[in-house]
Order: structure tokens, then C-alpha cells, then sequence
């Protein structure tokens, strides 16, 4: 039996990726009348805030002073706080609560693995900081994913090996991250990842006895 569950925040427990984007939209629109489309939101998830804000000025094709690139980062996450506000319980994506209930009566530790430095507020909104054990810090790891660090950190804030760990993700750069890790990679989305060991369409799906199985297949490969 697996002893620890790392989770992935935005598009596995809840959707806060449209509050993430909306901010953006709105900084850019403000400080270089400039739309995003929509087809960014995708490379900007899973990322950083910095990593984000690069990616999104690569776009607009436009440089930035490094105090510039700092007041815009914090100028949206001033604004995505704010939005954030609206949160309650009844923003957690379908299955995630039941998910969590069938963990815990398996004695199964929870670990937060998000690149958020928002998570613990977020968790706070949606009334889950009590089911997680342990939320690990992106502000504290050298790389963010695809590098293996923030579930190795959520791992070790379980005091486990993440061999013992399954970790969820709804990002292909997530997926990599988990799976260089070592942890078994759960995926919610589409066929783009493949590469995790087992994959859902979406978080309605996820059930324990499946997550179990493919747990337990992984470790028998390593054998
Ligand atoms: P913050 P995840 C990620 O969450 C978001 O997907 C990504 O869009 C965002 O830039 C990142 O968190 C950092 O968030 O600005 O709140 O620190 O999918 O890793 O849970
Ligand atoms: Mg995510």
C-alpha cells in the first residue's frame, strides 16, 4: 500500500487557473494595452509567477527593468488575491473530496506539491487545510517542474520515500515532474498525458481502488 498522496493545486483540487489568467489579462490590458489569447493560458499553468510573466512578455515581444518585472508580479498577484476572495468549499473540482476521505480511511498522508506560493490560502478557502498533512514551499526549491523538487520536497514533508508516494497532476509538465521523482504519476486530462502511469479524464474520475492498482503495477516493474 502507498503511504503518501502529493497533490498538484490548480486543475487537480480546484480550477484556480481562471482567476490566474484573468489577472494576467487585466495587468497587460492595463500596463501595455495589450490582449492575451487564450491559447496562452495553457503555457502559463503549472509554472511560476516569474516563469509566467516571462512567458507572457516573450509573447508580447516586449523587455522589462528587473524592478518593472517585479512590481508587474506583484501587481498580479495583488489582483489574483483579491479574486481569490470568492473561494469556498463548493469550489473543489468533483471527486477531490471523496478522493481525499477514501485516502485517509487508508491512513494515507496528503502533501500539498503546488508551485503556488498562494497554496496555503487557497487550501484555507476551500475548508481543506485540515485533510493535508503537510504543504511543501515552492519558494523553497531550486527548480520548478518539470524538475522533480517540489514533489520531492512534499515527499520529505511526509517523512517519505516517494516511492511510497502517488502524486496527481493535471499538467505535462507536472507528469515529468512526478515521474522523475520517483513517485507514482496519477494524471487528470487529456490523452496529452500519456506519460503518466495512469491517467484520468478528469477529477470525477480519480477513484482509490484504480489509483491502488496502479500503484502496485508500478512497483512491480521496479522489481
Ligand atoms: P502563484 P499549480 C500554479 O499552480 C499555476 O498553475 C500557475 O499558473 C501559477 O503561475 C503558479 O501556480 C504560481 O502561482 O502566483 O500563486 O505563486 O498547478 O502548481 O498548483
Ligand atoms: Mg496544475
Amino acid at each position: 500500500m502507498f503511504k503518501g498522496a502529493l497533490f498538484d493545486l490548480d486543475g487537480v483540487i480546484a480550477d484556480t487557473a481562471v482567476f490566474h489568467f484573468a489577472a494576467w489579462k487585466n495587468l497587460v490590458k492595463k500596463h501595455f494595452n495589450a490582449d492575451l489569447p487564450d491559447e496562452l493560458e495553457e503555457k502559463t499553468k503549472g509554472i511560476s509567477r516569474e516563469d509566467s510573466l516571462h512567458v507572457i512578455l516573450n509573447y508580447l515581444n516586449i523587455q522589462v527593468s528587473d524592478e518593472e518585472f517585479r512590481a508587474l508580479a506583484s501587481e498580479k498577484n495583488e489582483a489574483y488575491v483579491e479574486a481569490l476572495n470568492v473561494l469556498n468549499p463548493n469550489y473543489i473540482l468533483p471527486g477531490i473530496t471523496s478522493f481525499i476521505s477514501d485516502l485517509k480511511s487508508n491512513h494515507v498522508k496528503i502533501a500539498l506539491a503546488s508551485a503556488s506560493k498562494n497554496g496555503p490560502l487557497i487550501l484555507k478557502k476551500l475548508g481543506l487545510s485540515d485533510a493535508f498533512d503537510a504543504i511543501a514551499d515552492p519558494a523553497k526549491v531550486a527548480a520548478g517542474k518539470p524538475a522533480p523538487d517540489i514533489f520531492l520536497a512534499a515527499a520529505k514533508s511526509l517523512n517519505l520515500d516517494p516511492k511510497d508516494c502517488i502524486g496527481v497532476e493535471d499538467a505535462v509538465a507536472g507528469v515529468s515532474a512526478i515521474n522523475a521523482s520517483g513517485a507514482t504519476s496519477i494524471a487528470v486530462g487529456g490523452v496529452e498525458l500519456s506519460q503518466a502511469t495512469k491517467r484520468f479524464n478528469n477529477t470525477s474520475e480519480l477513484n482509490f481502488k484504480e489509483v491502488l492498482s496502479a500503484w502496485q503495477s508500478n512497483m512491480a516493474l521496479e522489481r
